[in-house]
C-alpha cells in the first residue's frame, strides 16, 4: 500500500519503493524515443531511461508502467501525480521549469528545431521557406519558435496545427503543407514512417535550442536527485568505458571513479537512498548512454542519427556529466 507519509510529503522515491513500480509518461509513438514495438513492448531512448531508473531503484527494468501522453497532456499528468516522471522528448525551458511547478533533471538529448520538405519542392535551405505552409503539433515549443524565427527573418508563413503526430504527418503527406517542422530528432523519426521515406529530406538548418530531458515535480528533492544522478551515471559510464558487456570485469577495475560508480567502494547509492549497486544495475541491464543512443536512434537503429552535439564533451560533443564522488 502507498503510505500516507509518502503521499503527503511528495516523496515519490518512497512511493515508488512501496508500490514496486514507477509510472513513466512517454510519447504516444515516436520511433527511437518511445514507441511500442510489434510485441507491444515500449522501446526507445526515453523508455530506456525509465527502465534504467527502475533498475537503479528496484533492481528490475520491467517494473515500469508506461503512460502514453500527447504534447498537450504531458504536464498535467505530471503535476497531478498520474505519473512519477515525464520522459518524453520535452524541451527544458524557463517557464516549464518555474511556473509549471516542474524540475528538469538534466538533458538526455541536445536537439534543435528543424524542417522537413518534400524533395520535389527542390528547396535546399530554410532561407527559401518564405510564404510556405507549415504543419506542426499543438502544445509544443515548435509553434513558439517558428513565430520567433519568422519575425526575426522577416518572412511570412501559414501554419496548421494538429493534436497528434500522425495527423501532422498525414497533413504533410497529403500536401496540406509544404513543410513539417519539429525537433530534428522528431523529423528523423517521422521520415521512417512516411509511405515513401525517400521522398522527403531534412534541411540543414536548426532554428532553436531544444535540450530534451526527464522532468519531475518541484519539491521532491530525493526523487529529483535519483533521476538526475541516474542520468549522470549512464553518461559517466560511457566516459569511463563501462558497458553492459564488460561491467562484470569492470567491478575489479583499479580506476577509483569506476569503483565508485559501480558501488565496489564508497556509498554513492546510499547517499541517494538506494542500494550501492544502483548504477551497476542500470548500466548492466540497459547499457551506458552511448549504448542507449546507438541502439535506439544511432548507428544500430533505422534512424541513423549521428552523435553530433550528443557526443561526449571529450569527443566533440557537449554531453557532460558531473563526477560521481
Ligand atoms: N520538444 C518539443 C516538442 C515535443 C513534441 O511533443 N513533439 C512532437 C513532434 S516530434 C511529438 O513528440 N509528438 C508525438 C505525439 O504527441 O504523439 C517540446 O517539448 O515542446
Amino acid at each position: 500500500m502507498i503510505s500516507a507519509r509518502a503521499r503527503a510529503s511528495s516523496d515519490t522515491l518512497a512511493l515508488i519503493k512501496s508500490k514496486g513500480f514507477l509510472s513513466c509518461g512517454v510519447n504516444t509513438g515516436l520511433p527511437g524515443f518511445s514507441a511500442p514495438d510489434t510485441n507491444n513492448n515500449w522501446t526507445g531512448m526515453d523508455v530506456d531511461f525509465c527502465r534504467a531508473l527502475a533498475a537503479a531503484v528496484l533492481g528490475d527494468t520491467t517494473r515500469v508502467k508506461y503512460k502514453p501522453l500527447t504534447a498537450k497532456e504531458r504536464f498535467t499528468a505530471l503535476q497531478s501525480g498520474e505519473i512519477d516522471i515525464l520522459s518524453r522528448n520535452t524541451t527544458w525551458t524557463q517557464i516549464r521549469d518555474t511556473s509549471l511547478g516542474l524540475n528538469f533533471a538534466g538533458v538526455n538529448y541536445y536537439d534543435g528545431q528543424g524542417f522537413m520538405v518534400k524533395k520535389s519542392l527542390r528547396v535546399k535551405s530554410a532561407k527559401e521557406l518564405d510564404g510556405a505552409v507549415f504543419c506542426m503539433q499543438a502544445g509544443t515549443t515548435t509553434e513558439l519558435n517558428l513565430a520567433d524565427y519568422a519575425r526575426l527573418n522577416k518572412f511570412t508563413y501559414k501554419s496548421i496545427t494538429f493534436e497528434t503526430n500522425e495527423q501532422v504527418r498525414e497533413g504533410f503527406e497529403t500536401g496540406r503543407c509544404d513543410v513539417l517542422t519539429t525537433d530534428q530528432s522528431g523529423l528523423y523519426s517521422h521520415i521512417t514512417k512516411l509511405s515513401d521515406p525517400d521522398s522527403a529530406m531534412v534541411l540543414p538548418e536548426m532554428m532553436s535550442k531544444e535540450p530534451l530531458g526527464p522532468v519531475v515535480r518541484q519539491g521532491d528533492d530525493a526523487w529529483f536527485n535519483v533521476v538526475r544522478w541516474t542520468l549522470h551515471a549512464l553518461i559517466n559510464a560511457e566516459e569511463l568505458g563501462v558497458t553492459s558487456e564488460n561491467i562484470e570485469q569492470m567491478k575489479s577495475s583499479s580506476n577509483p571513479a569506476i569503483s565508485r560508480l559501480l558501488g565496489t567502494t564508497g556509498d554513492m547509492g546510499a547517499k541517494l537512498g538506494l542500494d550501492n549497486s544502483w548504477a551497476f544495475h542500470a548500466i548492466k541491464q540497459v547499457g551506458n548512454y552511448g549504448e542507449i543512443f546507438e541502439r535506439n536512434v544511432g548507428r544500430l537503429s533505422p534512424l541513423k542519427i549521428r552523435r553530433g552535439l550528443n557526443a561526449l564533451w571529450n569527443r566533440g560533443g557537449i554531453m557532460f556529466a558531473p563526477p560521481i564522488r
